[in-house]
C-alpha cells in the first residue's frame, strides 16, 4: 500500500512561482510514490474578502496551475473543497477537541488579524481546524508544503492526537514535506497572491525580465565592480538556487564573491532558466483556459472520488463518537 499525501491551495488568485516552487513541483514528483489528493481549497479563501462572481473563475486558474505543473488527474485526484462537504463536517467535530488558546496563537492568524483588521471573523480563527480536517480526512501520512505551512501541520498533529486520545485510534498524525519559502522579488515579505509581490506563472518573458531586473540583491554591490556575498541576496538564495544547476551555481558564487560578473549579468542567466521551466507551463495553462469545461470535468470527477474516501472517515468519526445512526 502506497503512502497517503494531502495538500492544497486557496483559489485567492492566479498561482505563482512561489507556489509552484514550494509545492506543486514537489507535488507533481511526489505523485509517483504516492496516493495523492490535491485540493482547491475555497472555504478557507472565504475568511478573507472576496469577490463571489470571481470565485468559479479563481477555482479554475488554480485547477489550471496545477494541471499545467504537472498534477496529473489519472494518478492524483484533484478536488473542490466545497464539494466534499464531509471536511466541513468533520471540522465541527474537531472544533470541540481544538483548543482556541492555540489557535490563537498561530501565525497566520496574528498576521491576516493585521491585514484585516475589520475582519477577524471566526473562520480566519478556525482554519487550522478546517485545514487539519482536510488532511486527516484522507488519513493522510505527509503534507507537501511552503515552509510557511510549518505551525498549521503541528496543530493538525495535535488535533489528530487529541481525538485519538479521547476517542480511540482513528487518525494518523501527518508529517510535513518541506518546500523551501520564496520571497517577493523585494526580497521582504513571502511572495504572496494577496500582497501581489509575484511572478505568476502564466507571464510572458517580457513580463518576468520586467519584475526580475529591478529586484533586490546583496545591498552591499552598489557598483557593479563591488564584491558581494551571495548568501545575502534574495536572488541567489530564493530563486537561483531553485532555477540554476550545480555548474552555474558555483559560477555564480564564484563571480559574485569576485565581482567578476555583476548582478543584472547573474540575472540574466537565471532569466534563461526561469523562462525555460516555466514557457511549458505558460502555454499549457493558455492551452487549458481555452478548455475550461474539461477542467471542470477533472474537478468534478475528483471531488466525486474524494468524497468516497471523506465519507468512510467520517463514518467511522461518527460511529466512535457515539453518533451511530441509520437514516
Ligand atoms: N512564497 C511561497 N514560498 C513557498 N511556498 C509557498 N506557498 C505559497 N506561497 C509560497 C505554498 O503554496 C501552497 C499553496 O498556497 P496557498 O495558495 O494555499 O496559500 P498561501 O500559502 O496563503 O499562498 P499565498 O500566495 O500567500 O496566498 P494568499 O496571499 O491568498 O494567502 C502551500 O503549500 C504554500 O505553502
Amino acid at each position: 500500500m502506497k503512502k497517503k499525501i494531502f495538500s492544497g491551495a486557496q483559489p485567492t488568485g492566479r498561482l505563482h512561482i512561489g507556489n509552484y516552487i514550494g509545492a506543486l513541483k514537489n507535488w507533481a514528483q511526489l505523485q509517483y510514490d504516492y496516493d495523492c489528493v490535491f485540493g482547491i481549497v475555497d472555504y478557507h479563501a472565504i475568511s478573507v474578502p472576496f469577490s463571489p462572481s470571481e470565485m468559479k473563475q479563481r477555482v479554475l486558474d488554480c485547477a489550471i496551475g496545477f494541471l499545467a505543473s504537472g498534477i496529473d488527474p489519472e494518478k492524483s485526484i484533484i478536488m473542490l473543497q466545497s464539494l466534499v462537504p464531509q471536511h466541513t463536517e468533520l471540522t465541527w467535530i474537531l472544533n470541540s477537541v481544538s483548543p482556541v488558546q492555540d489557535l490563537m496563537r498561530v501565525p497566520t492568524f496574528k498576521e491576516k488579524s493585521a491585514q484585516h483588521k475589520g475582519n477577524i471573523n471566526m473562520g480566519l480563527l478556525d482554519y487550522p481546524v478546517l485545514m487539519a480536517a482536510d488532511i486527516i480526512i484522507y488519513k493522510a501520512d505527509f503534507v507537501p508544503v511552503g515552509d510557511d505551512q510549518v505551525p498549521h501541520i503541528e496543530l493538525t498533529r495535535e488535533i489528530a492526537r487529541e481525538f485519538n486520545k479521547r476517542y480511540g485510534y482513528t487518525f494518523p498524525e501527518p508529517k510535513e514535506i518541506l518546500g523551501p519559502r520564496i520571497l517577493g522579488l523585494d526580497g521582504q515579505a513571502k511572495m504572496s497572491k494577496t500582497l501581489g509581490n509575484c511572478i505568476y506563472l502564466d507571464e510572458t518573458p517580457d513580463e518576468i525580465w520586467k519584475k526580475l531586473a529591478p529586484a533586490l540583491t546583496d545591498t552591499r554591490r552598489k557598483r557593479r565592480n563591488d564584491p558581494g556575498e551571495p548568501k545575502d541576496c534574495n536572488i541567489y538564495n530564493c530563486y537561483l538556487k531553485r532555477f540554476c544547476d550545480k555548474e552555474e551555481i558555483r559560477y555564480i558564487e564564484e563571480g559574485c564573491r569576485k565581482a567578476s560578473i555583476g548582478c543584472l549579468e547573474c540575472k540574466k542567466i537565471l532569466f534563461k532558466k526561469i523562462v525555460k521551466e516555466l514557457t511549458p507551463v505558460r502555454e499549457k495553462i493558455l492551452e487549458l483556459r481555452q478548455n475550461e469545461n474539461y477542467v471542470m470535468d477533472i474537478i468534478y470527477k475528483g471531488s466525486k472520488k474524494a468524497r468516497i474516501i471523506a465519507e468512510k472517515t467520517l463514518t467511522e468519526v461518527k460511529e466512535k463518537i457515539g453518533f451511530d445512526y441509520k437514516l
